[in-house]
């Protein structure tokens, strides 16, 4: 790979841009990237240990946590925890969130919501997953404990999110409030290398993703969605294709790319969406509007401006090309 911009590099460029900029955004980063190098490397021996089987022991969502699920939510928390800039963490892998108490870290300006391994269920079978993270500005005074009115700020109120994606290579794709970034992982080297800067979505696409096994179970707004992506005349003149992974790392990633429009509604399985607010999709919807997409829980209602309640709370998820998911809204609006 031709060496382009590292991580590094581009972060203290940009840093420039932001004249009050203490650096400790950049420390953030830092700890990210070391933890995802981390994480690479354990997933991609994963079918050589013994590291792929169940722990045996459930996450706080009732799930079977995966091994690597384990790991990696101890290395970002071990790295964040390490700089002295984040005073606490919320993650998916925690029944709560995690204060730093160390004469450093009780004084940091940053809380950072994760994900570590979204997806993690498809490591077996060697798809696609990712790591989910989001930044906010503590409110809580420095030199205290951390509450969870840290933690519940809407999405609006980020400061920076991205996600790391393990796929054919591994990426970070991150934003700080300008435009969207995409680093490839050079394993040789040791370092992520600028290979997709300033990302936008299409403002169309022609890929659908959902998971049609529910599709029973889904609003009539969505039913009706679904079926006008499969009509005969969406073909000809909108060709619409369906790809799901099953991994929103990953979904997310193709559909930013190339265009299309990602959907976890709500369900009769799922009465209030499955994908959590906080750590996936706050940080996505993020993302996206920073890539000229659209992300919305429902009719007028935007993700990023949602009030949370409780960490792990659930909303449905509709994201992708602006135009696309504007078009979804209107069939929620007139079917539901
Ligand atoms: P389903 C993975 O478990 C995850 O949280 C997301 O990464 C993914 O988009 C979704 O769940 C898939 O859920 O019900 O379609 O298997």
């Amino acid at each position: 790979m031709e060496i382009t911009k590292t991580l590094g590099e581009f972060i203290i460029e940009k840093q420039a841009d932001y004249p009050d900029a203490t650096g400790e955004l950049s420390s953030i980063f830092s700890s990210i990237r070391l933890a995802a190098k981390i994480v690479h490397r354990e997933i991609n021996k994963a079918g050589l240990a013994d590291i792929t089987g169940a722990v045996g022991n459930e996450n706080i969502q009732g799930e079977q946590q995966q091994k690597l699920d384990v790991i990696a939510n101890d290395k970002f928390k071990a790295a964040l925890a390490a700089r002295g800039v984040v005073c606490g963490l919320a993650s998916e892998e925690e029944d709560c969130y995690v204060h730093f108490d160390d004469d450093r870290s009780k004084f940091g300006k940053y809380v950072v919501l994760i994900d570590p391994l979204d997806g993690s269920s498809n490591i077996d079978v060697n798809v696609s997953v990712g790591t989910i993270f989001s930044v906010y500005r503590r409110l809580s005074p420095m030199g205290e404990p951390v509450t969870e009115a840290d933690f519940l700020q809407p999405g609006d109120q980020q400061v920076a999110a991205g996600y790391v994606i393990y796929g054919s290579s591994t990426m970070l794709v991150y934003s700080t409030g300008n435009g969207v970034h995409g680093f490839t992982y050079d394993p040789s080297l040791g370092i992520f290398c600028l290979s997709h800067e300033n990302m936008c979505y299409p403002e169309n696409g022609t890929i659908y993703s959902v998971n049609e096994g529910n599709y029973v179970h889904f609003h009539d707004g969505v039913k009706q969605y679904i079926k006008y992506c499969q009509m005969e005349d969406a073909k000809t003149n909108r060709p619409y294709t369906s790809r799901y992974i099953g991994s929103l790392v990953s979904d997310f990633h193709r559909n930013l790319i190339k265009g299309g429009i990602f959907l976890y509604p709500a369900s009769s399985l799922h009465p209030t969406g499955k994908l959590r607010l906080l750590y996936e999709c706050n940080p996505m919807a993020f993302l996206a509007e920073q890539a000229g997409g659209v992300a919305i829980s429902g009719v007028e209602s935007r993700t990023l401006e949602l009030e949370p309640s409780e960490l792990h709370q659930r909303v449905p998820f509709f994201v992708g090309s602006k135009n696309m998911v504007n078009k979804l809204e209107r069939f929620l609006r007139e079917f539901t």
